[in-house]
């Protein structure tokens, strides 16, 4: 297994839109394996392929305290959104920045797994925001892109600041 270095916001590659997986093979299986064990190593309980700097259309899941309940989900889409809440969010492309996000508080969600076969989940709560997160990351999208403009500005100066004294 290998650690993967995930990509830190304002990086360009964060906005590509990630292609649909057309291919099922060992190489995408050996890309979950990393990305779940980045997602652990780094403590978040998603993971967005793009964020490893590969534009595919890939994430993985744990909410789990115990790194037990790993789901991976592909090519996937909403299906239905329900109502609305508002979360406290975070991620690892944004280190250091928790904001809250208005997004549906329920939805279906359906995708395929690693060997192409279709499934649909429906789920609500923290895991429903975790799930929209990464399909936003799948788009190129962040979660700073919700905030205030002055709150985008002062994440973004942060950050390069960072970056350059690192
Ligand atoms: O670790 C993460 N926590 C989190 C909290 C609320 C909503 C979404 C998330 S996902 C995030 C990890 C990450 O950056 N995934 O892309
Ligand atoms: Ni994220």
């Amino acid at each position: 297994m290998q650690l993967l270095s995930v990509l830190v916001h304002p990086d360009p590659r964060l906005r590509q839109v990630a292609k649909p997986v057309t291919d099922f093979n060992a190489d995408l299986a050996t890309l979950v394996e990393n990305m779940a064990h980045t997602m652990y190593h780094e403590n978040g309980i998603g993971l967005a392929a793009i964020q490893v700097g590969v534009p595919l259309r890939v994430l993985v899941i744990d909410l789990s305290k115990d790194h037990q309940a790993l789901q991976t989900f592909i090519n996937p889409e909403i299906q239905t959104q329900e109502k609305a809440q508002t979360i406290e969010e975070g991620c690892l492309s944004v280190p250091g920045f928790f904001e809250k996000v208005n997004r549906a508080q329920s939805i279906q969600v359906s995708a395929v797994d690693i060997h192409g076969k279709p499934f649909t989940k429906s789920t609500s709560g923290l895991e429903a925001a975790c799930i929209l997160h990464e399909i936003d990351h799948l788009d190129g999208k962040l979660f700073v892109d919700y905030l205030s403009t002055l709150k985008q500005s002062r994440i973004r100066r942060k950050l390069v600041k960072m970056k350059a004294a690192a």
